[in-house]
């Protein structure tokens, strides 16, 4: 049996996310709710305004179309189900700022400003640079926390555990505009909830019944007018290629680890 709570995973793992108390509880607490009413309910149950714009695999990139003040802030969602790494893992690995580098490609400059609490921290981060538009930074919160009553999932199933890494912008006193670079605005939320399978197959190795159903929601402000000829499919483009990314990389961190629920 492979099967272990705490062994294995990094010092820097909260064990219990989400409870403590700093300046921006009351807002994350808002924003967790809100994403747990609305971004969990998969695309199409309200009124269908999600279109469908990518799939590949089980993978599944919807979109709609947002102009606020001139500039395309369309949102993302995306749901996907990964094989053989729990909800934990996945936002573990998307959370800590250590691996940041390690999975994010389009990230040049990291710093944590703050610590709020053991799972909550205050980032900034500035962009690599698309030629010609001017250099992106932006500047969030970011928490991960274990949902100990979820909503009931759609799919009818109850989930072994759900977790959630829910990262907004925020201003903070060590991060004022930089010149020339544009500043963006975010709202994202990754909800991961784990599914553990029935062994048909008579491998007792736990990590081979595990699912991970992914839900990934993404309101992104670029700050600048850029042309929507050549936002919506850059756009389109780099969340597949984070998703893409990012859950290789997590399976392939823990194929040789312990499960950590
Ligand atoms: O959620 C993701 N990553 C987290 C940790 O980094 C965090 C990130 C938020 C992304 C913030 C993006 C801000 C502006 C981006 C500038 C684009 C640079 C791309 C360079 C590529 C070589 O929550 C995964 C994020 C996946 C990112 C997808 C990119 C979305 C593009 C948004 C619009 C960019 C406008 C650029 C204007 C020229």
């Amino acid at each position: 049996n492979n099967l272990s709570d705490d062994e294995n995973v990094s010092e820097e793992m909260p064990t219990t996310p989400g409870l403590t108390s700093h300046r921006f509880s009351q807002e994350l607490s808002k924003r967790v709710q809100d994403h747990l009413l609305e971004s969990i309910q998969p695309p199409g149950v309200d009124g269908d305004k999600w279109q469908l714009c990518a799939e590949e695999g089980k993978m599944k990139m919807y979109t709609r179309e947002l102009i606020r003040d001139g500039i395309i802030c369309d949102p993302l969602k995306a749901i996907h189900k990964i094989e053989k790494v729990t909800a934990r893992e996945v936002c573990h690995n998307f959370w800590l700022s250590d691996v940041r580098k390690e999975w994010e490609g389009s990230v040049e400059e990291f710093r944590v400003l703050e610590k709020l609490d053991d799972s909550t921290v205050i980032i900034y981060q500035s962009h690599k640079r698309i030629w010609p538009s001017a250099p992106r930074d932006c500047l969030y919160l970011s928490s991960i926390l274990k949902i100990d009553n979820p909503p009931p999932t759609a799919n009818g199933h109850e989930a072994h555990d759900t977790w959630m890494v829910c990262n907004f912008s925020v201003d903070h006193a060590e991060a004022n505009p930089v010149p020339g670079c544009v500043r963006a605005t975010i709202e994202v939320a990754l909800i991961c909830q784990t599914y553990i399978t029935s062994p048909d197959d008579r491998s007792d190795a736990i990590r081979d019944h595990i699912t991970c159903d992914i839900v990934y929601v993404a309101s992104i402000n670029p700050g600048g007018l850029a042309p929507a000829s050549f936002l919506r499919p850059f756009q389109k483009r780099e969340y597949a290629k984070f998703l893409r990314t990012f859950t290789t990389y997590v399976q392939d961190k823990t194929k040789d680890k312990d499960v950590s629920f």
